[in-house]
């Protein structure tokens, strides 16, 4: 394949209601778009990235800037590219691995459009949809949280996932319980906002059957996920933590995850997400799909890796509706609790002309 260009374009899209974690609120999600042009197709990549370095060290105009700067012409000295060659052609330049993702999706996206080969059976999908659950952000009152996953409830969601941080943890997991009961697949969300001398405040959410919880410690602290994970019978799922299928194998074997929550865009793009999948699968450990507020192309990607088979627990793979009133793909509309997986060649999705040029405020053409 031969690259004739990248596009880097940014758009701006309103979340339906502002979103709020452990590190701060998201009320607008400032989206990176890569798009890459061949001579025989174009191809797509969302970049996961938000506007400040608060769940990881990226950012928006940081990964613009190593795009520009370092990875796109990297890939111009390239002979036969193909989605396979983006990893080590990339591997020189440290980090950035949201980044490294948008760009190695749209280049695996245009070679499997121009071969007609849809991205979920390229990546070993076993499904044709997938269970989706939801992540419900920190709110001002437990009042509105109950709202909240009740509306999420009757829309037919499957799981509920709960943000937690120091002062908003323990009662709002019993709220939910109290009001829905014990059947509703339950998990909570720290974002690394505890330590492992709070291990036993976390141990207070054992009686509440909790499917897990996710990333309660900092991003470097595994040995401190494996000590949690013997104090505490919630099993410990990682997030942050998991940067590559080495970084999966090494927490495994330490103990320190018992689940991994995959997201492509923070290991570095989907073919690394597939050896995460691999990994886990081998040491007995289920996986599920994390979201980052993807617009319709990122989520169509996302569906398709969580049909591989080990994706055994529903993602954080929901509905166009829950994050934008206008998305830029036809929307992913929830059916029986499951979004349908593409079977269009490559992601399988296209972004609506007419709405992406609303909602872009700046494009940028790199020639290669
Ligand atoms: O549904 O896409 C979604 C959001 C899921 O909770 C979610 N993402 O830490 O996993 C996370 C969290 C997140 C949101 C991370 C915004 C970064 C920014």
């Amino acid at each position: 394949m031969r690259l004739t260009g990248v596009e880097l374009r940014r758009i701006s899209m309103p979340l339906v209601t502002p979103f709020r974690t452990s590190f701060g609120t998201e009320t607008t999600r400032d989206v990176l778009l890569v798009r890459v042009v061949t001579g025989a197709a174009e191809g797509w990549g969302e970049c996961v990235a938000m506007g400040d370095p608060r769940y990881s060290s990226e950012y928006t105009e940081a990964a613009a800037d190593v795009l520009r700067r370092y990875l796109v012409p990297a890939l111009a000295g390239t002979p036969r590219l193909d989605a396979y060659a983006v990893g080590p052609a990339l591997a020189p330049f440290q980090g950035h691995r949201m980044a490294k993702a948008a760009l190695e999706t749209a280049v695996l996206d245009a070679e499997l459009r121009a071969a007609g080969r849809p991205l979920a059976r390229e990546l070993g999908a076993v499904r044709d949809r997938v269970p989706c659950g939801v992540s419900v952000g920190i709110m001002g009152s437990i009042g509105e949280l109950l709202d909240a996953v009740g509306g999420y409830l009757d829309a037919g969601y499957l799981r509920i996932k709960l943000k937690i941080e120091p002062g908003w943890d323990v009662a709002p997991v019993r709220a939910v319980r109290e009001r829905f009961g014990d059947e509703v697949l339950l998990q909570v969300d720290a974002n690394a906002a505890y330590t492992v001398a709070d291990a036993r405040h976390l141990a207070r959410l054992d009686p509440y059957g909790l499917l897990l919880i996710e990333q309660p410690l900092p991003e470097d602290d595994v040995l401190g996920h494996a000590r949690l994970a013997r104090l505490i019978t919630t099993p410990v799922c990682l997030d942050e933590s998991i940067t590559s299928a080495r970084a999966a194998a090494a927490a495994i074997t330490l103990g320190a995850a018992a689940i991994v929550n995959v997201k492509p865009g923070r290991v570095g793009g989907y073919l690394e997400a597939r050896r995460i999948h691999d990994v886990c699968a081998a040491h007995g450990v289920p996986v599920w799909c994390g979201g980052m507020l993807e617009t319709g192309l990122g989520r169509a990607a996302n569906v398709a890796l969580a049909a591989l088979p080990n994706f055994t627990l529903p993602g954080d793979t929901s509905a166009s509706g829950r994050y934008f009133r206008t998305d830029v793909t036809e929307p992913f509309v929830l059916q029986d609790g499951h979004l349908p997986v593409p079977s269009g060649p490559g992601i399988g999705v296209e972004p609506r002309p007419d709405v992406l040029r609303a909602v872009t405020t700046a494009t940028e053409w790199l020639p290669l």
